[in-house]
């Protein structure tokens, strides 16, 4: 695949400073499908130089300008869509369809709505003798993940850009070319030099980097709650604003009233979809005792439908991690219903769709985050049980619950210690802040909440107004 080879900065692409490169590999046949430049502290540093350099004359833009970028930029995005996709199947090797939809579908829905947004939000308040004025935040260092990849650097640079701050991204390693296809997006869209600049890179180096950087006073971080924890750290200690979006172990609530095979198909494909590398999949259905057995049927026979025709999962080192929760699901005493830890084909990281029945809230597989085609079915016995099974783990992203009627769901919902619940099935919507309670996170991305991130606000009293 056409890959560049140097880093965008300052409205121009620009050669690395380190002889280091990535090699971006296909992880349906192994292949490498490009290279891209390994980012050194230099790198960033140009970057942070050349955000902080636009800031002045972008934080100034009139809301109008900002929108019209942000128009520009979706309509960029509409004009590559294939490409995109087509790199998104490459690098991630996500079928070409739900590449199509969702990763370049949503991030044009995300996109389009940061555009009204930037023309329609209040950046001025008043209240009493005070006029209140929100203001950006300055230069944001955003560290995405490869799960979605464009999605991930949308949800970021959107709203940042909207605010009216400057940006440099330190996208994933596994795939920087959808990123690099972005900035020559943002490049179309005629977003002015230094606004938006992006370095490719290691985590421990580039990424560090950029997190540590004296030069940005925010950081907007996407991806493990390791790294997440050490980010958050480290902001803290430089008085830093910081955006954190970590894991997630999110509970699908199926109520006695609900309708069951609707319930069960739904949640299944949730967890499927995208080879199950979703911080906010139903991870874990929750079932009273009464319909488990008939929840497990249909579970075994949603996922058995996928077969072998599921991606694979991203790199080899999660292929092993997520085989190895499988291994531990079953060393621990879950009855395996369906899938396996054995890989279906010789070649790629490919997972099977697996459905572990007869899990124990205390079991690792349903504690821990594996992040890939994996459900936990658990059983409980009233409701009390349920909400105390749903809110025990140390994360609270997301979630569903299922019931007769939407007033019972949303009942429920109210008492789950998570950050977005979808009802009855729910629907995406670009509107939402998306975030995490407990340690899923810091802050909330989409949305006029995800904008208001960006923002600090300055107060001006009047002794008379
Ligand atoms: O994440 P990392 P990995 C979870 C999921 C997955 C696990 C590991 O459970 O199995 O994390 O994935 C950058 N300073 N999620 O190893 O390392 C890195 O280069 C600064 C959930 O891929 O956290 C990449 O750009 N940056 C998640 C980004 O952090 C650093 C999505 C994420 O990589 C860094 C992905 C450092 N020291 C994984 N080290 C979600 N919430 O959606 C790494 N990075």
């Amino acid at each position: 695949m056409q890959a560049h080879d140097g880093m965008y900065i300052d409205g121009a692409w620009r050669a690395a400073t380190g002889p280091d490169v990535i090699e971006v590999v296909n992880p349906v046949d192994e292949q490498v499908i490009g290279r891209v430049p390994a980012g050194t502290v230099e790198d960033i540093d140009a970057a942070v130089r050349a955000a902080r350099a636009a800031l002045p004359a972008w934080a100034a833009t009139a809301p109008a300008e900002r929108a019209a970028r942000l128009t520009a930029l979706r309509d960029a995005l509409v004009a590559r869509k294939d490409e995109i996709a087509g790199t998104v199947t490459a690098e991630l090797g996500s079928p070409p369809s739900f590449s199509q939809s969702v990763h370049v579908g949503l991030p044009i829905l995300v996109t389009g709505s940061y555009a009204e947004l930037a023309a329609t939000h209040a950046f001025q308040e008043e209240a009493g003798n005070s006029v209140i004025h929100h203001e950006p935040v300055g230069v944001v260092g955003a560290i995405t993940p490869w799960n979605y990849p464009l999605h991930q650097i949308v949800a970021k640079v959107a709203p940042a850009l909207a605010a009216g701050c400057t940006v440099v991204l330190k996208p994933a390693e596994d795939t920087p070319l959808t990123a690099q296809s972005f900035a020559e997006a943002v490049h179309d869209a005629g977003v002015p030099a230094g606004v938006f600049n992006l370095v490719t890179g290691l985590g421990p180096v580039a990424g560090q980097a950029l997190a540590e950087h004296e030069g940005v006073d925010m950081v907007s971080f996407t991806g493990s709650t390791a790294v997440g924890k050490r980010i958050g750290a480290t902001a803290g200690a430089a008085v830093k604003k910081v955006a954190l979006e970590l894991g997630g172990k999110s509970a699908n609530v199926i109520l006695p009233s609900a309708d069951l095979a609707k319930a069960v198909n739904v949640g299944v494909a949730n967890v499927m979809s995208n080879s199950g590398q979703t911080c906010s999949a139903w991870t874990r259905m929750l079932v009273h005792r009464d319909r488990y057995e008939e929840a497990v049927g249909l579970a075994a026979a949603a996922a058995g439908k996928y077969g072998d025709r599921i991606g694979p999962v991203v790199n080899a080192k999660q292929q092993a991690r997520v085989r190895g929760y499988i291994e531990k699901g079953v060393a621990e005493g879950a009855r395996l219903v369906t899938g396996g830890p054995e890989s279906p084909h010789e070649r790629g990281y490919f997972v099977r769709p697996t459905v572990f029945a007869d899990v124990t809230p205390e079991m690792t597989i349903a504690q821990e985050e594996i992040f890939g085609p994996v459900l936990s079915i658990l059983r409980y016995e009233d409701e009390e049980d349920a909400l105390r099974i749903a809110n025990g783990t140390v994360y609270g992203l997301a979630g569903a619950v299922w019931a007769g009627d939407d007033a019972e769901a949303v009942a429920f919902a109210r008492k789950l210690e998570t950050g977005q619940v979808d009802i009855n099935g729910g629907r995406f919507n670009p509107l939402a802040p998306f975030g995490g309670y407990k340690q899923s996170g810091v802050g909330r991305e989409l949305g006029a909440h995800g904008l208001a991130e960006y923002l600090q606000t300055k107060s001006l009293q009047f002794q008379e107004r």
